[in-house]
């Protein structure tokens, strides 16, 4: 019989392993991932591979809705347009505390409208500024909704969908391959050639099938890491999350074990949502110029208090727009101080602009259709994005022009993309202002031969968003096609066979049938771990001493010290991991791909002597922020960590950082 795809009563009779298909494949370039990075890098490359090349896009789920912008979202958070990439590099610096990769945001922000173009190109609805010509294309002048400086309003519902088909089709139209629904566990270095990517291991999360794949070189693209810390949602609600549920860390995991060079892994988003649902507030506080109140109905973020905090991060906390992570740092001020909880005032921002039409003069049935139109953007913010929060809201019976809404922080997620920049160290372009200790001659190539990444997971370049990951993936592509042009001459080739990756990758199915008859239910058994208790061992441990939302995000190196203890035990026990059916040995890999990922996070915090970012982590036994450069002794620095493949040994190391963009 062969393993289910979920467990069933049928299961109860041992899957015949050899039986289980291992197919190989080799190409010159392989698409890791199916997300916004990934599809960029799908649209690009065909066009700079040499004719004959062979390319293929493997992704653990389908195209058409993987990857974070699965459920579509509300706005494009980078388009440059009228602004600069100069400026665009001074926000992100600023947002991020002062350490990033300029020379990545500089190259993002020149290139990313080109995404945006595209996106309208394939049919993407991007709303257009009230009184303009709302057939006329960007690329043609047409003006877009701002909502901030940076973002523009869409109708994106089916966004993802519209982004897939143009992938697909660029890589069809190649002769490429796409493998959907198969998981890659990990990445293989070549035998012969010292830190050079040779290929990687997956299984199919539908069929009985493992693949084996050799690449001259590999794009990684799987997003950042989700339920690495406890969630605030519990029982069935866990299903539920911020991020997409079904990025496990496996960017950062399966690249660090080959030996990348990872940086500013100590930083983690920790998002303020409307609570419960996880909607979107960016669009409360740019397009409805909402504020937020405290349970008094204080507007704290202007009072003496709340400057008298952000005085402390000076210069970070007297910038125009305040850092993402010190709002929520004045958040939980107010809540920690008793004057809890906060709110979105959306009943006072719905009826400013009502107001603001009265005042104009704006008769009744035009202040009913006015009314009409607000309402329906404002629900359609949360239906193009977070349906649950709609749900949440008609079934709470809010009427936000009434009522405010609880927003609150969430629990921390790792990503390279939205507003953090954990991730891997990558080359700059090689162009002659960018820093030579930024460059080694392929863009976006990791420290590992022939291994890029984009999107969430390149590193120290956040605000990248769901355009700017597409850009990125698009740079990285070219880069891996001069790579392979450059190496036409090498040939991949694997230190393990086929069938010993079959073996260590269905372990977790061999260890449980082989003991799940020995207790009566086969939840709990000495003998083996599920993924269900990996996951939830680790989450206890990273939200009680890791600075986790319980105790309001602050660890400190005793804790951290205990943790890294736990997991250390859990990586251990995770030899005892077992899979009853594919979709458990799918969970039981993405929990030791979040273990890594995690782990690497606690370590950078252990390192990182202060607490860079307030309001995301505190350190109880450094909780302060040093500008001070590292040759001087001080934090304003890369911290990074590698680890040796070889010996299985870590390192963690401060990096010096450059200031490109003036000030
Ligand atoms: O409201 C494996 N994002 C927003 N971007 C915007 O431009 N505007 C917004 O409005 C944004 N907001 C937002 C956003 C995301 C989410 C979840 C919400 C709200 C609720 C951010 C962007 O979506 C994000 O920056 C990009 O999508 C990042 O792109 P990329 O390519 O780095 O990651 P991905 O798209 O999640 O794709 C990951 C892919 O990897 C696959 N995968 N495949 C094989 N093997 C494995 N082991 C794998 N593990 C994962 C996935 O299936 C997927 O295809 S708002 O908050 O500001
Ligand atoms: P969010 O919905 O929080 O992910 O935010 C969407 C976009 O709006 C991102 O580009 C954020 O950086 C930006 N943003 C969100 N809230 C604010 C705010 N209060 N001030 C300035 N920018 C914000």
């Amino acid at each position: 019989m062969a393993l289910p795809n979920k467990p069933t009563a049928e299961l109860l009779a041992e899957p015949d392993l050899s039986k289980v298909p291992v197919q190989e494949f080799t190409y010159d370039a392989l698409i890791v991932g199916g997300g916004m990075a990934a599809c960029g890098a799908a649209w690009e490359i065909g066009k700079w591979l040499p004719a004959g090349s062979k390319a293929c896009l493997v992704d653990k789920a389908s195209l058409e809705r993987s990857g974070a912008v699965a459920q579509g979202l509300s706005a494009i958070n980078t388009y440059i347009g009228e602004n600069s990439p100069s400026d665009y590099v001074r926000m992100v610096r600023n947002d991020l505390m002062g350490i990033v990769r300029e020379d990545l945001i500089f190259d993002l922000g020149r290139h990313v409208d080109d995404s945006v173009h595209l996106f309208e190109d394939w049919g993407l609805p991007i709303w257009k500024k009230h009184g303009t010509d709302a057939s006329k294309k960007l690329r043609d002048g047409g003006e877009p909704v701002r909502t901030g400086k940076w973002q523009i309003m869409i109708n994106g519902e089916s966004y993802k969908c519209i982004v897939a088909e143009a992938a697909k089709a660029a890589l069809t139209s190649m002769g490429y391959d796409i493998h959907e629904r198969m998981f890659i566990v990990k990445l293989l270095l070549d035998a012969n050639k010292p830190n050079t990517i040779a290929g990687a291991v997956g299984f199919s999360v539908r069929e009985n099938k493992i693949h084996v794949y050799k690449a001259k070189a590999i794009m990684v693209a799987c997003g950042g890491a989700v339920n690495i810390f406890r969630p605030r949602t519990t029982d069935e609600g866990k299903g539920r999350a911020w991020y997409p549920v079904w990025n496990a860390g496996s960017t950062y995991t399966m690249c660090m074990q080959v030996g990348a060079e990872m940086t500013m892994m100590e930083n983690r988003f920790t998002p303020s949502r409307f609570k419960d649902g996880y909607g979107p507030v960016g669009a409360w506080f740019l397009l409805f110029k909402a504020t937020v109140t405290n349970g008094n109905g204080e507007h704290y973020v202007k009072s003496d208090a709340a400057k008298a905090e952000l005085a402390k991060y000076t210069p970070y906390g007297q910038a125009a727009v305040t850092p993402t992570c010190l709002r929520n740092h004045l958040m939980l001020f107010e809540m920690k101080e008793g004057r809890g909880p906060i709110y979105m005032d959306t009943a006072a921002a719905l009826n400013a602009f009502m107001d603001a039409k009265k005042a104009e003069g704006m008769n009744d049935k035009d202040l009913k259709k006015y009314w009409k139109e607000l309402e329906s953007e404002a629900w359609e913010d949360f239906l193009d994005m977070s349906v649950g929060q709609a749900g949440l809201w008609a079934s709470m019976n809010i009427e936000p022009e009434k009522v405010g809404s609880e927003i609150m922080p969430t629990e921390p997620y790792m990503l390279g993309s939205h507003s953090g920049c954990c991730g891997i160290w990558v080359s700059g372009p090689d162009e002659d202002w960018v820093p030579a200790d930024y460059k080694w001659g392929y863009n976006r190539m990791t420290t590992v031969n022939g291994l890029f990444t984009a999107g969430d997971g390149v590193g120290a370049s956040g605000h990248k968003f769901s355009s700017g990951s597409h850009a990125e993936g698009r740079i990285a592509a070219k880069a891996m096609a001069k790579y392979i042009r450059d190496n036409a001459s090498f040939t991949p080739t694997l230190k393990q066979t086929a069938e010993e990756l079959k073996a260590e990758i269905y372990k977790p199915v061999t260890v449980y049938y082989e003991n799940y008859q020995k207790t009566t239910h086969e939840m709990v058994n000495p003998n083996y771990i599920k993924p269900r208790h990996m996951m939830e061992r680790l989450m206890k441990y990273t939200d009680e001493y890791g600075g986790g939302w319980s105790p309001y995000y602050m660890t400190n190196g005793k804790l951290l010290s205990i943790v890294m203890h736990h997991l250390q035990l859990l990586r251990e026990d995770s030899e005892k991991m077992a899979a009853g059916s594919l979709h458990e040995l799918m969970r039981g890999w993405e929990n030791l791909h979040r273990i890594w990922c995690v782990e690497d996070h606690l370590r950078h915090i252990q390192f990182r002597e202060e607490s860079r970012y307030p309001g995301f982590y505190y350190r109880g036994d450094y909780n302060s922020v040093s500008d001070v450069d590292m040759d001087q002794g001080g934090w304003k620095c890369f911290v990074n960590s590698q680890y040796d493949p070889n010996t299985g040994e870590w390192k963690t190391f401060k990096k010096k950082l450059h200031n490109i963009i003036a000030v």
